[in-house]
């Protein structure tokens, strides 16, 4: 399979030195890169339906969790914005789950393509050591969401399949907390979930590979209000290798470890 016809290299010359040198520029400036058109419109054709035919195996899970994405806090009342409960929920297919031949795997796999993130993340990529969690694919149905929070990961990889009709925006707030220097910014935390503060809105297309960098900006993915499903597939790494995702979230995402 020839990439030139998967990926849109023209618009994209990922490895041109100074076109990764603009898109780090940019990811480095603004926590966020949304390089539209990246896949071809057949590729995005060949994948949506591939989406589709995967789609019963999918695993749903409803989760409740704070936007910390850590433990309550016993130190702090239920409604404090340490602990307020985010509501998440959505559908996902499994790395062992993406057909064999999926051009998923082909992109993920691409040595020109690691090299690409290596350099415009300025951190190593691996793949995970489990057999679930590299390639993701993400269904966010109609009254689905990814609730408030911010990331543990220091980076996010994500090509958009099909956008929704209504509703399913991802929002975010850039440089909300510092985390490197354990600052919570409950203030601002709070402002962004409860309104007071706008959040911005990441326009990304069908056949867009976005790069973001969550750790420090909170972000959220809005209930899907259409009946046309958010598909959103999430490329992930480690920047060392033998990495697994760990069992609880394992069991949360996929409802089971291998
Ligand atoms: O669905 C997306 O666009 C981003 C998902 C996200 O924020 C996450 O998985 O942490
Ligand atoms: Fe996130």
């Amino acid at each position: 399979m020839n990439l030139e016809t998967i990926v849109n290299l023209e618009l994209h010359p990922i490895q041109d030195s100074s076109y990764i040198q603009k898109c780090k520029d940019q990811l480095d400036s603004k926590g966020a890169l949304v390089m539209e058109n990246f896949l071809n419109s057949d590729t995005v054709e060949y994948l949506q339906n591939e989406a589709r035919e995967v789609r019963p195996l999918a695993y749903f899970c409803h989760q409740n969790h704070n936007a910390y994405l850590l433990d309550p806090d016993p130190d702090f009342p239920a409604e404090h914005i340490r602990n307020l409960e985010q509501v998440s929920d959505k559908g996902c297919i499994t790395h062992d789950q993406v057909p064999e031949n999926s051009l998923l795997r082909t992109i993920y796999e691409w040595p020109d393509f690691r090299m690409f993130l290596k350099q415009v993340l300025g951190e190593l990529v691996f793949p995970y050591a489990d057999t679930l969690s590299s390639i993701n694919i993400n269904y966010y149905e109609q009254g689905q969401q990814l609730g408030w929070h911010f990331d543990n990961a220091s980076f996010a990889v994500t090509l958009m399949l099909q956008s929704p009709g209504h509703g399913g925006e991802f929002e975010y707030r850039e440089k909300v907390r510092n985390s490197e220097k354990g600052d919570s910014a409950f203030a601002d935390t709070e402002a962004v979930i409860k309104g007071k503060l706008k959040p911005k809105t990441l326009a990304m297309g069908d056949g867009a590979l976005v790069l973001f960098r969550g750790r420090n900006s909170l972000h959220r993915v809005a209930p899907v209000v259409s009946d046309q499903a958010r598909i959103l597939v999430t490329l992930n790494f480690n920047t060392e290798p033998g990495i697994m995702l760990s069992e609880l979230a394992r069991m949360a995402f996929f409802g089971r470890l291998a």
